[in-house]
């Protein structure tokens, strides 16, 4: 039986006078997942964060899908003058799903700002724009198709992205914000070539991986991620036989 892998909802707003939300995630997290062998379920974000344990019941491995950027009061920072676009009921929701996967010892895989919230839980902080990483030079927020790769990172020995990609490979990068210091209990496993971070692990757990780049974007042009995925969902099946 396929285990079934919780999405962690997105709100979209309507940037017109209706106001309107959107519960949504990319279609792309959705079809990675099934191809990947595993059921998606979309997880509707609630502000009710008492709902949250009980929606993720049925599920066998969490993703955590990009975003907006993170409410830097989160982290204890006040808000530069190059923060984009902040709705901390995301921020919220999200990571209240992770830190409740984490409880359960269920696998995740958070991508984007769900490395960024991933490192902010464990007690980590961000830059809130990559224009204040020392050294940064390269183009993160490429100009290409979205599955198409635009910069190589490379990978630490004894990692899982460097036992599953290899020791070096090409990404795709669609981000301005990225890891400043590591949240506790975390590892920086990729770097691109000016030292950004673009993974971290969690030593212990047996499936806790946050990427910078967009593994589920790239599965629409190739098969170059697709070992990610099906570790991920390899190790949300271990999960859901270990709960039966
Ligand atoms: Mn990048």
């Amino acid at each position: 039986m396929e285990p079934i892998i919780g999405l962690a909802g997105n709100l979209l707003e309507e940037r017109n006078s209706s106001g309107i939300e959107r519960s949504y995630v990319n279609d792309d997290y959705v079809a990675a997942t099934a191809r990947s062998g595993a059921i998606p379920l979309i997880l509707p974000l609630v502000r009710d964060l008492r709902l949250v344990e009980r929606q993720m019941e049925g599920i066998h491995g969490l993703l955590v899908p990009g975003g907006y950027d993170v409410d830097p009061l989160l982290y204890g920072e006040e808000p530069r003058a190059e923060l984009g676009y902040v709705y901390r009921d995301t921020d919220l929701f999200q990571l209240e799903t992770i830190r409740l996967a984490l409880k359960r010892r269920m696998p995740v895989l958070a991508i984007c700002k769900g490395i960024q919230l991933l490192n902010v839980l464990c007690g980590g902080t961000l830059h809130q724009d990559l224009s204040e990483v020392p050294g940064r030079s390269l183009k993160h927020d490429q100009e290409m198709k979205r599955s198409v790769p635009s910069h190589t990172v490379t990978a630490e020995e004894g990692s899982i992205v460097r036992r599953l990609l290899g020791a070096s490979f090409p990404t795709n990068s669609f981000h301005h914000q990225t890891l400043k210091e590591i949240g506790e209990g975390l590892r920086v496993t990729a770097r691109s070539a000016d030292g950004v971070v673009e993974a971290v692990e969690m030593d212990g757990f047996p499936f806790v991986v946050g990427v910078q780049w967009h593994p589920e974007m790239m599965m629409s042009g190739g098969d170059a991620m697709l070992p990610l995925f099906q570790a991920f969902v390899g190790a949300a099946e271990r999960f859901m036989g270990e709960a039966t």
